[in-house]
């Protein structure tokens, strides 16, 4: 598509904790591509609130998916996420194959930390594997990546070859590109593993830890700037670097004063970063 690219984003709106649309929207439009929201639910506040309102919208998912069909609207790229029943999972197949030329990226949003999210049933979980099949591009964090491959959630730090042999893995449920995040490796650190099936190219970021600074949509800021980047012509590698680096910002910035976890990133101020675009190179190979 000429000029800006489109994305569509099925995920939900969450009014309280930053995550999902609330930070994919602010996040891409500062990168100067459009977001088009495909909310798979409405909630008062996420799911890491004790308490919250939600509202599911898997009735909404097909008539605007014919709706966008009927007006010839193109999309450069379709990325899910949050899902609110496992029967989404059929709206998000539908997405992806009546585009079939866009960018599919599924981040398989199910957990955190070695825990599953408080909607996730086990139909949900195990139906992901459904999307991750389709997909061009995959993002889990290591709690997602463990549930895909049916691994116990690492007690130890991986050796490169353990993570080497997760990206393969990951990669052989379907997907080109996989990009796991928050990984904790034996040689040093807290980094960001990425694999090129194509390429057969292995790559990683190194992670500034910030201790005890877990912070929801952090998941959801990653793979929105990976997206941007990519979209916007940046190779892998330096795709991860921008992604984790305005991350690690965010994080940074963030735990600076100190706010609860569920409040999500204070991306407002940071946004700015984001429409300098310069281009960083600080990656090495796995
Ligand atoms: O960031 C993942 C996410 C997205 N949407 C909702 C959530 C979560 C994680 O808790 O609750 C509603």
């Amino acid at each position: 598509m000429i000029g800006c690219k489109r994305v569509a984003a099925i995920q939900d709106i969450s009014g309280l904790g930053r995550c999902s649309l609330t930070v994919i929207i602010p996040v891409l439009s500062a990168m100067g591509v459009q977001v088009c929201p495909v909310p798979t639910a409405v909630l008062s506040a996420h799911t890491g609130y004790s308490e919250f309102v939600i509202r599911d919208l898997t009735d909404y998912m097909q008539p605007a998916l014919e709706h966008y069909k009927k007006m010839g609207t193109e999309f450069d790229c379709i990325y899910s996420g949050f899902l609110a029943s496992a029967e989404q999972i059929d709206h998000c197949l539908e997405f992806f194959s009546a585009y079939p030329s866009s960018l599919k990226v599924v981040d398989p949003v199910m957990g955190d930390d070695g825990k599953s999210y408080a909607t996730y049933t086990g139909e949900l979980c195990k139906r992901m594997s459904e999307l991750v099949a389709v997909a061009d591009i995959i993002t889990p964090n290591l709690t997602e990546a463990a549930i895909l491959l049916g691994e116990k959630y690492p007690a130890a730090p991986l050796r490169n070859s353990e993570a080497r042999s997760w990206l393969v893995r990951l990669a052989e449920q379907g997907a080109k590109i996989v990009v796991i995040t928050s990984v904790d490796l034996a040689d040093g650190g807290m980094h960001t593993i990425g694999y090129d099936k194509e390429t057969s190219s292995f790559w990683k970021i190194k992670n500034d830890y910030v201790p005890n600074a877990h912070f929801s949509g952090t998941g959801d800021m990653f793979a929105s700037v990976l997206i941007g980047s990519m979209l916007k012509g940046d190779s892998l590698p330096l795709a991860m670097n921008r992604a984790s680096a305005f991350t690690e910002l965010n994080v940074k910035v963030t735990n600076s004063y100190r706010r609860h976890w569920t409040e999500g990133l204070m991306l407002e101020g940071q946004l700015p970063w984001l429409t300098s675009y310069q281009q960083l190179g600080d990656y090495t190979t796995l």
